[in-house]
C-alpha cells in the first residue's frame, strides 16, 4: 500500500472510537481528510464535531457535517488527529499543517486522543522533523535566539499566517529527549502562542497505518 492507502486505511480504522451520538473533536492534515470523508458515511450516528481548523471545517461543512465552536462544548469523548512525528510513548510533533494551536486546544477538550498516522511517522525520539512553534510576530528575534541557546535553528515559515493570525517558526536541530519539559519550558517564553510538540496532550491510542494493516499502540 502507497502512503495514501495508508492513511485511507487508518481514517477508516479511526471510526471504531467514535462514540454514537456524540460530538467529535476533529484535527488537520491529509490523514484527517480521510478521517473526514470516512466520518460522512456516519454523520447520521453523530451529533457534528468540532474543529481544529478553517481547512477542516470547510470539508466537514461540505460533507453536511454541523461544526460546533468550541466554545459550546465542555468535553468531548474523542479527538482524531494526525501527526508529523510521534513517539513510543504517544507523544508528537504537530504543526506542519499551520493548525497546532486550535489542535491543542480542541484535544484539551478531550476524553481520549486517538492519533491516526501512517508508519512513516513513528520515531524513537521526536525532532528530525522542524519543531513549529506559533508566535507573535515581535517575538521572533527572541524566541529564535532562545532556540538558539538550545541547539536549534529557528527559520520563519514563508508565506504562512496561522488560522489566528500568527506567524510561524519551524526549528531544526533538535533533539527531544524530554518532551514534556521541552513543551513546558518553550510554552512559558513571552511570544509563544503555542508550540508544537504534544506531550501533555500525548495520544492516547495511535492507529498506525502499516504494510501489514493497522497496528494499534496504546
Ligand atoms: C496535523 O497532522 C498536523 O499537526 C500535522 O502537521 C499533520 C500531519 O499531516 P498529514 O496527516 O498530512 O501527514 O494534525
Amino acid at each position: 500500500m502507497n502512503q495514501d492507502e495508508l492513511k485511507a486505511l487508518v481514517g477508516q480504522a479511526a471510526l471504531a472510537h467514535v462514540v454514537p451520538g456524540s460530538i467529535v473533536g476533529v484535527g488537520t492534515g491529509s490523514t484527517v481528510n480521510k478521517f473526514i470523508d470516512a466520518l460522512a458515511a456516519i454523520k447520521g450516528q453523530i451529533a457534528g464535531a468540532v474543529s481544529s481548523s478553517e481547512q477542516s471545517t470547510e470539508r466537514l461543512r461540505a460533507h453536511g457535517i454541523p461544526v460546533f465552536d468550541a466554545n459550546t462544548v465542555e468535553r468531548l469523548p474523542v479527538y482524531v488527529d494526525g501527526a508529523d512525528e510521534i513517539d513510543h510513548r504517544g507523544h508528537m510533533i504537530k504543526g506542519g499543517g499551520a493548525a497546532l494551536t486550535r489542535e491543542k486546544m480542541v484535544a484539551d477538550l478531550a476524553d481520549r486522543f486517538i492519533c491516526i498516522a501512517d508508519a512513516s511517522k513513528l520515531v524513537r525520539t521526536l525532532g528530525a522533523f522542524p519543531l513549529p512553534v506559533e508566535i507573535i510576530a515581535s517575538a521572533s528575534a527572541q524566541v529564535t535566539r532562545r532556540f538558539a541557546a538550545l541547539g536549534g535553528q529557528a527559520t520563519l515559515r514563508p508565506g504562512v499566517i496561522t488560522d489566528n493570525g500568527h506567524p510561524l517558526l519551524d526549528v531544526r536541530g533538535l533533539a527531544i529527549t524530554d518532551p514534556l519539559a521541552m513543551e513546558t519550558e518553550v510554552n512559558q517564553w513571552p511570544g509563544v502562542v503555542s508550540v508544537g510538540i504534544f506531550a501533555r496532550h500525548k495520544a492516547s491510542v495511535c492507529l498506525l497505518g502499516t504494510a501489514d494493516g493497522v497496528r494499534t499502540m496504546q
